[in-house]
């Protein structure tokens, strides 16, 4: 219990500036005299699509709390405040999912665009996996520059977990072949797999990771078993359409949403899940190892809706 109210207290620093931008706006507009009206209620639904929440979560909200209005149940505009938290937590509800980890080796591919945090995110999975007792190891697969190699062998070395490379310029797909059989061939418990994110060409890319994702589940029937989009929450709409892409060309089995502790706009969490309906199986807090956790909606929602101090 410990441990768990201190990762709780992390998201909650986390999303200090999501919660000041979006809870600040929320105490003017739920203040406690002012009347329920429909001026309220415009001024509500703009203030959400603001903070990249998107229509259709606000308009869901919207029409949830005008029933609240009408059944009698709310009657004061800081009752809304509660109810808002209550909706956040249900919208999400589904969201939470752990990582598919139950293979013989589970091969995790982390996709997305460049500076999302797949190399760190990467790093911080091997290191968390490794010390709950996994057998881990990683593969080099952004084969792009020479740097994005380095920067991975560094973490390895640093959190004593060993990198599968070839030379910068080689086949992604190679890599990975290559890391596949030394992680059966070692007996490895999970495989997870670091690729490029360039953008400027971006039809090759998913070209690249589609190829490399079906040279993985010819080599190992059933895998990758997870395709997780590393997404950059401090980019608000526009991850909200990256995330979009990556899935429509690669197929998605969940996201990591990285830098809630950057971002004032973590309410697109609840626009991608809302909207692409894809789980969330990780989310990023910071840069150190230990600032990756699972998703959790009540926690999510009481980091990102606090209650009043
Ligand atoms: N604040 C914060 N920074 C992060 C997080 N995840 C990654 N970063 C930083 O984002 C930058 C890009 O990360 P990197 O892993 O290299 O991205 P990649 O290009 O997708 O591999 C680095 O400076 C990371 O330290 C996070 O959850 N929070
Ligand atoms: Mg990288």
């Amino acid at each position: 219990m410990k441990f768990l109210s201190a990762v709780t207290e992390r998201l909650r620093d986390g999303l200090r500036r999501s919660q000041e931008f979006l809870g600040g706006r929320l105490d003017e507009v739920f203040a406690g005299e002012r009347p329920i009206d429909d001026a309220l209620f415009e001024e509500l639904e703009e203030l959400l699509i603001a903070a990249d929440l998107g229509v259709l979560v606000a308009a869901d909200f919207k029409h949830r709390a005008r029933e609240e209005v009408m059944f009698g149940t709310v009657t004061r505009a800081e009752e809304l405040r509660p109810l808002f938290r209550r909706f956040v937590a249900e919208t999400l509800a589904g969201a939470a999912q752990g990582l598919d980890l139950d293979h013989a080796p589970a091969v995790v591919l982390l996709l997305g665009v460049n500076g999302s945090g797949k190399t760190t995110t990467a790093a911080k999975l091997a290191a968390q996996l490794k010390a709950g007792g996994h057998d881990v190891l990683l593969a080099a697969a952004d084969t792009f520059r020479a740097a994005a190699i380095e920067q991975l062998e560094e973490w390895g070395r640093r959190i004593g977990v060993d990198v599968i490379r070839q030379a910068a310029g080689s086949d992604p797909a190679a890599v990975v072949f290559d890391a596949v059989r030394a992680a059966t061939a070692r007996r490895a418990g999970v495989l997870i797999v670091d690729t490029a994110g360039r953008l400027h060409t971006k039809s090759n890319l998913m070209e690249e990771l589609a190829k490399l994702k079906r040279v993985v589940s010819r080599q190992l029937p059933g895998a990758p078993h997870e395709s997780l989009m590393v997404l950059d929450a401090t980019t608000g709409q526009n991850g909200f359409a990256q995330a979009r892409l990556f899935h429509e060309a690669i197929g998605l089995s969940g996201l990591c949403l990285t830098k809630l502790d950057g971002t004032a706009k973590g309410g697109i969490v609840l626009r991608i899940h809302r909207e692409l309906k894809l789980p969330i199986k990780l989310v990023g807090v910071g840069e150190r190892v230990d600032d990756l956790q699972g998703f959790d909606a009540e926690k999510f929602a009481a980091a990102l809706v606090p209650e009043p101090e």
